[in-house]
């Protein structure tokens, strides 16, 4: 018998509503003893007193909701209570649970039990946690497709071509004294190829698929009073940073998010990058560089209306290796040093300092607003996905990808072994692998459907 969990469901806080949610074999029993009702109709809502079990007093008017096993969210007997939304009021709700047995629910139990329970599959289980933790649109589009089960959708027909391979290649294993004959041996090859494309065009799909739930980090950095704190305010519409004329306004960095058309991005605002005595200011420094590094795209600011000065030389030297974007910031000022200007001295310093790539320069004013649509643009222009073969299905999670690449890759080395005219033994090792890839996606064990498919194409008697 499985012990008897109790979670709230709603955030914590005050709200119109809080919903208390228990499963398990006891939720029903806990629910009779919280109320006066003996009886609970399963799916229906039942408006209740909810009454302290040790006196009669009544803590709340509630909704109570029974879906009896196996109908249920986790295949179990669930209780659902709703609540008047206070924190108080809630808390002492859930110890009456508590004192009535039940314990509090780890993370993700709830879902846990659906999926041992059959409910959902991984793959949906995982697409429950992302549509929660989604932070635009289109990544909750993507959870609702995968919690749909597109993913076996898209995975059963790989699979069943993948099995259809294994077991004649098991069958000549059992069958066939000699090798396989070499046309079979060819379309073989040929189906194997076909699959290795198929499960790669899935797994491409990963580069958009993150970008869109996991976005970007962004990090502004530059000398200081280049105008870091007002671009960062300018690009999220409000004036959450500190702007002065002092040089060395910014000391500690300040993180927020806003998105680009649909990716989340998480724009970080630095330090201003300079050798300085103050401690203070120096641990900032410190700080710009470490987030430079761990920033899926640096943006240099420059003032434009001042020549470039060493510190700036030695800043665009140091992201040199990082993907960058040059930022001319203050481009409403007259103008010192124009985009012109620093393309060709990119060109003429290119045998030495900015060698690697031609940096993006972009001319933007904080101040007026100019340039920041540009500015948009060329921050997730790199990101974005050229490929369009994915039919607007997305591969979100780092997980399935490493599992997409490993199968393909144990397709295509089998494909090799083929080639090297070797045992269909030691060929069915990697595709077996890759089908259990798949199934890992999807969490599911792929063992007894393997067999029954294999057996069946054997004859009576065997
Ligand atoms: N004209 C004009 N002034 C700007 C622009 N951007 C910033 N400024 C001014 O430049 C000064 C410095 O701006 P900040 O945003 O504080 O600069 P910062 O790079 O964050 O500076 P530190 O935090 O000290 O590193 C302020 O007086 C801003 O008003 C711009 O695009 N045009
Ligand atoms: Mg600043």
């Amino acid at each position: 018998m499985s012990d008897t969990i109790v979670a709230l469901a709603t955030p914590t806080g005050r709200s119109g509503i809080g919903v208390i949610r228990l499963s398990g074999e006891g939720s029903i029993a806990i629910g009779r003893s919280l109320t006066s009702r003996q009886e609970f109709s399963p799916r229906y809502s039942h408006l209740v007193s909810l009454t302290h079990p040790s006196s009669t007093e009544v803590i709340d008017e509630a909704i109570v909701t029974y879906f009896k096993a196996p109908n249920s969210f986790t295949g179990e007997d669930v209780i659902e209570i709703s609540c008047h939304g206070s924190p108080v009021l809630l808390r002492q709700v859930i110890d009456v649970c508590l004192a009535q047995g039940a314990r509090m629910a780890h993370p993700g139990e709830f879902s846990l039990r659906a999926l041992a329970n059959g409910r959902m599959n991984l793959a949906e289980a995982e697409a429950i946690r992302d549509l929660i933790d989604s932070q635009t649109v289109a990544s909750a589009r993507q959870a609702v497709r995968q919690l749909r089960g597109e993913y076996s959708h898209q995975l059963q027909p790989i699979k069943d071509e993948l099995l259809d391979v294994i077991v004649i290649l098991e069958s000549a294993l059992e069958f066939v004294e000699d090798d396989l004959p070499e046309t079979q041996s060819e379309s073989i090859k040929l189906r194997l190829g076909d699959l290795v494309k198929e499960i790669e065009g899935i797994a491409a799909t990963f580069k958009a698929g993150k970008l869109i739930r996991d976005g970007l980090r962004v990090a502004l950095v530059g000398r200081p009073n280049v105008g870091k704190s007002s671009l960062f305010n300018a690009l999220l519409g409000s004036d959450r940073a500190i702007v002065t004329e002092i040089p060395g306004t910014t000391r500690d960095q300040i993180h927020e998010r806003f998105t680009i058309g649909d990716i989340p991005i998480s724009l970080i605002d630095t330090a201003g990058l300079r050798d300085t005595t103050d401690m203070v200011e120096s641990i900032g420094v410190e700080r710009s560089r470490r987030t430079m590094a761990d920033a899926d795209i640096v943006l240099v600011l420059l003032d434009a209306a001042e020549d470039l000065t060493a510190e700036d030389e030695q800043i665009i030297d140091s992201v040199r290796d990082l993907p960058h974007l040059i930022v001319l910031n203050k481009s409403d000022k007259p103008a010192a040093i124009s985009v012109a200007d620093l393309t060709s001295a990119f060109a003429r310093k290119a045998s030495n300092l900015w060698e690697t790539q031609t940096a993006l320069i972009v001319a933007t004013s904080a101040k007026t607003g100019s340039g920041l649509d540009h500015l948009q643009q060329a921050i997730v222009e790199p990101f974005a996905s050229q490929d369009a073969s994915s039919n607007g299905f997305l591969v979100t999670d780092a997980r399935h990808h490493d599992l997409l690449v490993r199968s393909a890759d144990e397709v295509l080395h089998s494909i090799e072994l083929l080639e090297q005219h070797q045992s269909e033994e030691i060929v069915l090792i990697g595709l077996h692998n890759a089908l259990r890839y798949l199934g890992e996606i999807t969490g599911e064990t792929t063992t007894e459907d393997m067999l029954t498919r294999i057996f069946s194409t054997f004859c009576i008697g065997k």
